[in-house]
């Protein structure tokens, strides 16, 4: 089994869950700064404002990648470092755009591939308040677009963008469930605001805009001098059927893939969102203008996949609630005849089944025309990591396996199914702000001592990586 010759492989973070320094070098709040800051957003009443402390330890972190072996790295740029309020006639900040240039600069000259992320989920605060972020189907677009433009200019050594991570959160669990910032939610008990019918399908909508916005710029006015690739980044879990002899259950697995990813991936492939969904959706999920439609289809280069879990599938009879997301249907961990899907971890909603992931590569591949795929994002957390001693911690037995199984399946799809992968982003280079679960949850392949002086300490699936594709890349 091998992966192809040039096969990018390395580890990724995101600006919120990493940098800190919230309140250094002119940066304004993002709208995770604002949720942080309500009582009960956060299991552990955290925030990022100091994190892994990755804004003032560039050096450190470069020198860590280097050691680890890494070829790639996938960062995310926090908007508001750039722009602190945010919109396109706002001033922009000088000392943010230098500080991500010379991270770039730094990290191509330790050999390392920079994958850019523009948006992962930390919109300027200034947005949120002025227009409705977002919701804003007239001006978010556009700002974003404007947002996208500095940073093309300022930094044309990067031949990887990724324009938005995971739309699929930022709409269902910052508009529905409230989960996630800004938190709206019809469910009163969450949040004084909110319509979890409508408001997500609307965020995704825009979102999907921005990110057309941003595509033909890039390739109007900066692809054809710096010649890279942009694309964007979903998320999305395996299926099984709770009972694989009922075609209704059959059915359902290719409705929770359409209402996770399609919903982004059809737009942007195919110019239409998927049938399943208008069927249960109407008129609540917004129809795309002439323009749009020119704007979203066909402005992927590439397509980026996260993906860590499965779920089996048992479909729902009757007519779904107005603020159903997932499409008339109930996600388990077990299915009928009592099987367990994977092991426990410290996230609720992730358990390993790495034959999900070669399953669901084949999925995306043939729905999409076999597109060229990186998996920007892939890794898991451990049950209880956080309560051992840190002699128990770097031997993270559990996460070499997970590594293991999934990029062998990755490969397995890659060299027999032929499926295009091209590269691979480990989820974390280290532990860091996992969201509403504050620090408790770990997904680094290095711990973080946030006691002390947040220092990093590799594990064991630190260094497995480097061996593991070291094994599996073609030489020649
Ligand atoms: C990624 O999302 C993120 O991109 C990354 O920032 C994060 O640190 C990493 O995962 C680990 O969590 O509320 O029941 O719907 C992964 C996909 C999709 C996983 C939404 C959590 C919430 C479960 N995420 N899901 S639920």
């Amino acid at each position: 089994m091998s992966l192809p010759k040039d096969f990018l492989w390395g580890f990724a973070t995101a600006s919120y869950q990493i940098e800190g320094s919230a309140d250094v070098d002119g940066r304004g709040p993002s709208i995770w700064d604002t949720f942080c800051a309500i009582p009960g957003k956060i299991a552990d009443g955290s925030s990022g404002a100091v994190a892994c402390d990755s804004y003032k330890r560039t050096k450190e972190d470069i020198d860590l990648l280097k050691s680890l072996g890494a070829k790639a790295y996938r960062f995310s740029i926090s908007w508001s470092r750039i722009i602190p309020i945010g919109g396109r006639n706002d001033p922009i900040n000088q000392k943010g755009i230098d500080h991500y240039v010379k991270f770039v600069d730094d990290l191509l000259e330790a050999g390392i591939t920079p994958f850019i992320t523009l948006f992962h989920w930390d919109l300027p605060d200034g947005l949120d308040k002025r227009y409705g972020g977002l919701l804003n189907r007239e001006e978010f677009p556009l700002d974003f677009e404007n947002y996208a433009r500095v940073m093309f200019k300022a930094i044309p050594k990067c031949k990887h963008w990724i324009t938005f991570n995971e739309p699929w959160c930022s709409s269902i669990l910052g508009y529905n469930t409230g989960y996630f910032a800004p938190g709206h939610t019809s469910d009163r008990s969450r949040s004084a605001v909110g319509d979890s019918a409508r408001e997500p399908w609307i965020a995704g909508h825009n979102i999907l805009v921005a990110h057309g916005r941003a595509v033909k710029a890039y390739r109007e006015d900066f692809k054809p001098t710096q010649g890279g690739e942009i694309g964007i980044t979903l998320n999305g879990d395996a299926t099984l059927p709770w009972d694989p002899e009922d075609p209704a259950d059959v059915e359902a697995c290719d409705r929770k893939i359409e209402f996770a990813i399609s919903w982004f991936a059809d737009p942007i492939y195919f110019g239409t969102y998927p049938e399943s969904m208008r069927k249960q959706l109407g008129d609540r999920l917004p129809t795309f203008t002439d323009e749009e439609v020119a704007l979203v289809k066909g402005s992927n280069d590439f397509y980026g996949m996260n993906h860590y879990t499965a779920n089996y599938i048992k479909h729902k009879t009757g007519t779904p609630p107005d603020d159903d997301f997932l499409g008339n249907l109930e996600t388990l961990f077990y299915n009928k005849n009592g099987d367990c899907i994977g092991p426990e971890t410290q996230s609720f909603w992730l358990r390993p089944h790495a034959q999900g992931f070669r399953d669901l590569l084949n999925w995306l591949s043939k729905r999409y025309g076999h597109p060229k795929i990186y998996v920007t994002e892939n890794g898991t957390s451990l049950k209880g990591e956080n309560d051992m001693p840190l002699e128990k911690i770097v031997e993270d037995d559990f996460r070499v396996k997970y590594f293991n199984d999934y990029v062998n399946a990755m490969a397995k799809a890659s060299e027999e199914d032929g499926v295009d992968v091209r590269g691979y982003l480990a989820w974390s280079l280290m532990d860091n702000f996992e969201w509403a679960e504050g620090y408790e949850t770990r997904f680094g392949v290095t711990y973080v001592d946030y006691e002390h002086d947040q220092k990093r300490h590799p594990k064991k699936s630190a260094k497995s990586l480097a061996k593991l594709f070291d094994g599996l890349i073609k030489k020649e």
